[in-house]
């Protein structure tokens, strides 16, 4: 009995063991296995804060070397940067909302420098008709892109830029830069061609697998961790539908945003704190590291957001990161799009103090974990 026990033990302990947890791919350049030990280590120690295409631009100002809208609120940068590829497939020079890629390497570069860490999401256009991807007709565009597929030529072509993109994120001296790539995001939802009812689980299951499995086992790229994400789900079985399995999977998130007005903050609350537990519950069972991969209340209409409703739903969970949504600013088409404050707005103070509690992570904790290397 008493050595069945200590195997138990011993088991547990190897399961939450962040030096000998190893990501999915086997041949994981070093500073990449220290990445995902170290983020896997962060499950005790506290939540790594990010922030989408922060380096590039915020609110009023684009490509402004130093600057960062986190930065200029809570005098330090995010821990995390969120970076996105949408283009890169048809051969743009910059991404689908105009970031430059040759600017986005050098900002990865930055984010690395200062012990940060990246996570790439693609809002890859549709295969089969060529539009966005948010064109989800016809039906059948994610079975087109699998192997034997009429555009699986045409997707694999896109995988091929995928992996020169991230083989060439390097180091002065050389060293491949780990960055977290998280494709086919929010894929319960129906808004992309890639989810909910544009395809059947099976087909966006062996569309992941196939994606990693090229990237990986033909195209040698080894400084990639994969996250898995859906958008809100409502348990277990909903999260689980369209997972691709165990071995092809290393982080597992969703991704949620507040809407409307604050008297539905309590709602927010619960929905966030509930759904993370649940998010745990899985993590712990397949051994995968949990993480909020995208959330914002846009134009955080609210002084007291980040302490009084943010936090209060992630305070008592343990997950690696948080990733907060881009600060666009005004767009094109007249909307604003913003996630955390700016100077003047009137989240500021409130992020401020929640920018220095003891669970959170901004650059200057996040650089002390060194995150790629023990
Ligand atoms: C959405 C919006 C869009 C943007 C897209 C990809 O949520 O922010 O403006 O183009 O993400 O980054």
């Amino acid at each position: 009995m008493k050595k069945l026990a200590a195997c138990l033990f011993l088991l547990v302990l190897y399961r939450h063991d962040p030096v000998t947890a190893q990501p999915i791919d086997k041949k994981a350049t070093r500073e990449t296995k220290h990445l995902y030990a170290g983020l896997k280590g962060m499950l005790s120690k506290g939540i790594l804060f990010g922030h989408q295409d922060d380096l590039a631009y915020g609110v009023n100002w684009k490509y402004q070397p130093g600057r960062s809208d986190v930065k200029e609120v809570s005098a330090q940068y995010p821990a995390m940067y969120g970076w996105e590829l949408g283009g890169l497939e048809t051969d743009m020079p910059a991404n689908l909302d105009t970031v430059p890629f040759k600017k986005i390497k050098q900002y990865i570069h930055d984010a690395y420098q200062r012990g940060g860490v990246s996570t790439i999401s693609w809002h890859l256009n549709n295969p089969l008709t060529g539009k966005s991807a948010w064109d989800p007709a016809p039906a059948g565009s994610v079975a087109s892109a699998l192997p034997g597929g009429e555009k699986n030529k045409l997707y694999t072509a896109w995988l091929d830029k995928i992996a020169g993109f991230m083989l060439s994120l390097k180091t002065n001296d050389g060293k491949y830069i780990p960055v977290i790539f998280r494709p086919f995001h929010e894929l319960n939802g129906s808004w992309f061609w890639w989810g909910g009812k544009n395809c059947t689980p099976g087909e966006i299951k062996e569309l992941w697998r196939f994606t990693v499995g090229y990237l990986r086992d033909k195209k040698n790229v080894h400084n990639l961790l994969y996250a898995f994400n859906t958008d809100r789900f409502s348990g277990t079985e909903e999260y689980q539908e369209r997972y691709p399995g165990d071995e092809w999977v290393d982080i597992i998130g969703f991704d949620i945003y507040q809407k409307g007005d604050i008297l539905a903050n309590d709602k927010f609350i619960a929905v966030l704190d509930k759904s993370l537990t649940t998010l745990e519950t899985i993590a712990t069972e397949k051994n995968k590291i949990p993480a909020l991969t995208e959330f914002g209340y846009n134009k955080v209409p609210d002084s007291s957001w980040w302490t009084n409703v943010f936090y209060r739903a992630i305070e008592k969970h343990h997950i690696a990161y948080v990733l907060a949504w881009r600060n666009a600013g005004a767009k094109p088409r007249g909307e604003v799009e913003y996630y955390v404050p700016f100077k003047g707005q009137e989240s500021e103070l409130d992020f401020k103090k929640f920018s220095v509690l003891n669970k959170i992570f901004l650059q200057r904790k996040c650089r002390q974990q060194h995150l790629y290397r023990q």
